[in-house]
């Protein structure tokens, strides 16, 4: 019996240390830890006043950029103690400059994260709102600004809800209203890492508005980026770890099909999209497990990915840009604009590219 019973207890810890194994492998493999990508340069200047990353970014049609800078992210390097800021680029001048937006109003700007961004341009009178994800303290929340004039965001609210846990990214659709994504299902960051070696697809995207908040998709490893198409009929989401673009048509109720799934082969973090081609820009790390293992001697890459004629029957993906981190470390979004292209970083700096 008690030979038995020893036979068992092996059995069961060889099973287990078998399927710990098999999960370690298959994190390897969605981190891509064994990727290199050789260097394709476009001709780039760093842009001034950015040290401490551009997570995201966003350019209105006029040619306004938005940056969020200084991020602060949980398992991710950081190099500076100081809140985050906000920074505007004008595209159209002869030397685009970012200068930092003044905030005003209630907002606590000791403890300002900005993330994820989306500008919301209301028709009826020209307004440019500002969406701002924010994680003070590591909570999560979105501040939606008015952009008033040249340099100054006045903050009009705070938006927060059970639902948006763990915000990413958002995409507004309406003066107060947006699709979110959470990057993860658990606010508690072991279960977290639980869910990703398991490979559980737990991850949403939540809509928000002032009468309703409630999941609109479900079924993504991790959400990251989230953008609209330039008619506004579709939505994109950057599946991280299924190295997947995401495609969902807006529905009645703002209920979002899903009607495919482009492989990308990247860590895709932030979406951008073309205003005038409807092609998809995605700032990428090639290496996810050279990102969460920072060592400056080997340090993480970048990536820039385009999908264009992504409704079609063929979207065509491409590598636009690669760096092996000598230049710039984890790139986190691409923007393009009239031949150039800004390229932002989680927690490096960020380029201004030629593109034609
Ligand atoms: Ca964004
Ligand atoms: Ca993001």
């Amino acid at each position: 019996m008690a030979a038995m019973k020893k036979i068992l207890v092996a059995a069961v810890v060889a099973a287990v240390a078998a399927f710990i194994g098999h999960r370690f492998l298959k994190l390897k493999e969605i981190s891509l830890a064994s990727r290199e990508v050789p260097v394709k340069h476009l001709n780039c200047h760093y842009i001034k006043n950015i040290e401490y990353g551009a997570e995201d970014i966003t350019i209105l049609r006029d040619g306004l950029a938005f940056l969020s800078t200084g991020s602060h992210c949980p398992g991710l390097p950081w190099f500076s103690d100081e809140p985050g800021k906000m920074y505007i680029m004008d595209m159209l001048h002869p030397k685009p400059t970012p200068v930092e937006l003044q905030i005003k109003g209630e907002l606590d700007l000791s403890s300002f994260n900005p993330h994820g961004i989306s500008a919301y341009i209301d028709e009826a009178d020209d307004s440019v709102y500002l969406f701002v994800v924010n994680h003070p303290q590591h909570k999560s929340q979105v501040e939606i600004f008015h952009f008033v004039e040249e340099k100054i965001l006045v903050h009009l609210k705070t938006i927060t809800h059970p639902l948006l846990h763990s915000v990413n990214d958002i995409v507004a659709v309406g003066v107060e209203s947006f699709y979110a994504t959470n990057h993860q299902y658990f606010a508690n960051d072991v279960l977290n890492f639980v869910t990703v070696m398991l490979g559980l697809p737990w991850c949403d995207v939540v809509y928000y508005s002032p009468k309703e908040v409630r999941v609109a998709a479900d079924g993504l490893l991790a959400a990251n980026g989230i953008n609209i198409s330039p008619d506004k009929r579709y939505i994109y989401v950057s599946d991280i770890m299924g190295h997947l673009i995401d495609v969902y048509e807006r529905k009645e109720g703002e209920q979002l099909m899903h009607l495919k799934s482009v492989a990308v082969g990247s860590l895709c973090v932030n979406i951008e999209v073309d205003h005038k081609t409807g092609d998809i820009w995605l700032g990428c790390h090639p290496n996810g497990m050279k990102l969460s293992m920072f060592d400056p001697k080997n340090p993480p890459g970048s990536e820039v990915i385009r999908i264009k004629n992504i409704h079609s029957n063929q979207p065509v993906v491409s590598q636009e840009y690669a760096d092996n981190g000598h230049v710039i470390m984890g790139s986190s979004v691409a923007a393009p604009y009239e031949g150039k292209l800004l390229i932002g970083s989680v927690f490096h700096k960020a380029l201004c590219c030629d593109f034609k």
